[in-house]
């Protein structure tokens, strides 16, 4: 953690200084993606010697969160981040940070709360990551001739009651409803590659065939390699000859990038983690009295190695396949 940067729970907040103190619960480091999303942060921050950024890492239990707000409300910080770990369960401690008149800025996942209880949200379209990926696979599907009788899905969800597990999901469901595609089992991975191995590997014991597994980040992905290898299986695009393609999202770390232009992983829905710099402007413009957007969407791209299908369309609205580099 950045010399700026200091847990809830033992920093001594000195607002002498006239700094702008910045409490922060992130939901934990479950995957490259947070890890990322938790440095967008730091960086962004802790090189700046108007703010103090306290982070409290919650482990991805709600409870830990709720009490980490409470300790920024104690320590009387001037805003409070929350990147949520479900939707369901704030509206007690948001009412006490309004009380306490502490602006709560949400980002990433939502929550499902009043809107006076928070000042604004930033984030991702989840839902949308969801249909795109599943629209780059009815398209290739359709280039190589494979009939929706012969698609055999299984979804590694994310964790469950989080707005990207909820929106990939049900991005998955409407889009192989429209299509007539199957999918066979559902079942969280946790956002973690060791329990999305673990669930793999129960699922290739239970299911027979599985063609496309539908993993909802990076992490997860590669756990269902492992265990789909493991198995004596192979991972790629040959769906039609056997192998099993494996779909994604975040593109965020090294191994994915790799496992990308390799085509281990077919098609990634990039999850962009750089809130940072978005959460610095939404404060700066409330210090100069500019009322942020409520929702801010963060535009997002589609990455395969593939030729095979140069862009999609969700909405009525094209989106070119971009190069993995
Ligand atoms: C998405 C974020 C998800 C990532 C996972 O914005 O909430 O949580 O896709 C992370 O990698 O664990």
């Amino acid at each position: 953690m950045t010399p700026d940067a200091s847990s809830a729970a033992d920093s001594e907040v000195d607002t002498s200084k006239g700094k702008i103190v910045i409490g922060f619960s992130q939901v934990g480091a479950e995957s490259d993606w947070r890890k990322a999303h938790t440095l967008s942060m730091t960086e962004t921050f802790a090189g700046d010697s108007r703010y103090e950024l306290i982070i409290d890492d919650a482990q991805q239990k709600q409870s830990n969160q709720i009490t980490a707000i409470r300790t920024f409300i104690q320590q009387e910080v001037d805003y409070i981040v929350l990147a949520p770990v479900t939707e369901s369960g704030w509206d007690t401690v948001l009412g006490e940070a309004k009380e306490a008149n502490i602006p709560v800025i949400i980002v990433d996942r939502k929550v499902d709360a009043p809107q006076d209880l928070f000042t604004c949200w930033v984030g991702s379209d989840f839902y949308l990551e969801g249909c795109k990926v599943m629209e780059w696979l009815k398209s290739y599907c359709d280039a190589i001739g494979m009939e929706a009788s012969d698609i055999y899905i299984v979804d590694i969800q994310g964790t469950y009651g989080s707005s990207a597990q909820l929106g990939r999901t049900k991005g998955l469901v409407d889009t192989a409803d429209k299509y007539g595609w199957t999918i066979k089992a559902s079942e969280s991975g946790e956002y973690t590659q060791a329990k999305a191995r673990e669930v793999m590997a129960k699922m290739l014991r239970t299911y027979d065939p599985i063609n496309v597994v539908y993993c909802e980040n990076d992490n997860e992905a590669f756990g269902v390699i492992e265990a789909i290898e493991s198995a004596g299986g192979t991972v790629g695009n040959s769906i039609k000859y056997g192998q099993t393609m494996v779909l994604s999202f975040d593109g965020v770390s090294d191994q994915a990038k790799e496992y990308g232009r390799i085509g281990k992983i077919s098609c990634i829905g990039e999850c962009n983690p750089l809130h940072g710099p978005r959460v610095k402007r939404i404060i700066e413009n409330i210090e100069a009295g500019i009322e942020p957007e409520k929702y801010e969407y963060v535009d997002e791209a589609v990455f395969s190695a593939s030729t095979t299908v140069s862009h999609i369309t969700v909405d009525h609205r094209t989106y070119m396949i971009n190069e993995i580099n």
